[in-house]
């Protein structure tokens, strides 16, 4: 974490402990060992987000190529992580002799690291120009160069919906004001399904989900010198098939007192009670056509993989 966002961390967190409910941002799992967890939970067989998205990229690369209509472009990703997905649709480019430049935007400086490490190892030639930050602020130092290149804008992974519906919206406008006419947003959607496989998705039995979830108060006892203890916290997960919200919490096992050093706060927790600290928004292909267009957009088409369970939305 840079020096900048380490006061915004500690003013989130307290203010999510005092809030009723409580509640933090999801946002916060990412630190280099929350990182490393998510790799492992996109490894799992339960996790089949990943597996569908890089199917569907795989299939959709050179369609998109063609709508790009040879014009040189930046490919532009927010929420890069590992990139492992967007690699797919780089190697196509590649082939295709595609005149583009990389620009992975990632609030983890560690992951773009990596990701650094990875890209140029494999295609030393490509421009590779990432921006570590908030991915407003990153599009905002995008936005005031190379001013004439279309851009691709990929959100995959189903970021969007760790956003509800409404602040989705608000979000995609947002985006939607740094495009000009000719660029593209792809944006990867999980879509509603079977309710026992979303639930086994966030409630693995190998114990992955939870322990990702539970470093979000390991990383406050590093970061800010507090003393949760682990062992008397639980994972929870619900999935709510009418709204599409599958959700986290983290939930005390009886009552717990918790101080942290570095705030001089020290935070009460009633047995039992919750912290909300995720929400993995699943959603309707009509849901998915009416956040283009309440975002401002125009659906241009679908991505879909073999099962259906996962889609990729083409939008301008
Ligand atoms: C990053 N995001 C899209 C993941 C999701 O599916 O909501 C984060 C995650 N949380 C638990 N498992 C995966």
């Amino acid at each position: 974490m840079s020096n900048l966002e380490q006061p915004i961390f500690a003013k989130e967190i307290i203010s999510g402990l005092r809030a009723r409910p409580k509640q933090l941002s999801s946002k916060w799992f990412y630190d280099e060992r929350g990182d490393e967890l998510f790799r492992e939970i996109m490894a799992m067989p339960e996790y089949y987000l990943t597996d569908c998205e890089r199917e569907i990229f795989q299939k959709c690369a050179p369609e998109l190529h063609a709508l790009l209509e040879g014009q040189p472009f930046d490919l532009i990703e927010l929420g890069a992580g590992d990139g492992s997905k967007t690699q797919h649709l780089i190697e196509h480019f590649i082939a295709a002799r595609a005149e583009f430049a990389y620009r992975p935007i990632d609030i983890s400086a560690h992951a773009i690291d990596i990701l650094g490490d990875l890209i140029t190892r494999r295609w030393p030639l490509l421009p590779f120009l990432p921006v570590q930050g908030d991915y407003f602020a990153a599009l905002d130092r995008i936005g005031s160069g190379r001013s004439g290149r279309r851009r691709l804008v990929l959100f995959p992974g189903a970021n969007v919906g760790n956003f509800s519906p409404e602040d989705a919206a608000v979000f995609l406008q947002r985006v939607g004001k740094f495009m000009r006419p000719g660029d593209l947003l792809l944006t990867g959607f999980d879509l509603k399904k079977s309710p026992a496989k979303v639930l086994a998705a966030y409630n693995d039995q190998t114990g992955h989900t939870a322990a990702f979830n539970l470093n979000l108060l390991a990383r406050i006892n590093r970061e800010l010198g507090a003393d949760f203890d682990l062992k008397n916290w639980q994972h929870w997960e619900t999935y709510d098939p009418i709204s599409g919200a599958a959700r986290s919490f983290i939930v005390a096992q009886g009552r717990q007192t918790v101080k942290i050093a570095d705030l001089e706060e020290t935070i009460e927790f009633e047995p039992f009670e919750a912290i909300g600290v995720e929400i993995s928004q699943k959603y309707s292909r009509s849901e998915i056509k009416q956040l283009a267009e309440d975002s401002g957009f125009h659906f241009v088409k679908n991505f879909e993989d073999e099962k259906e369970w996962f889609l990729d939305s083409l939008w301008r």
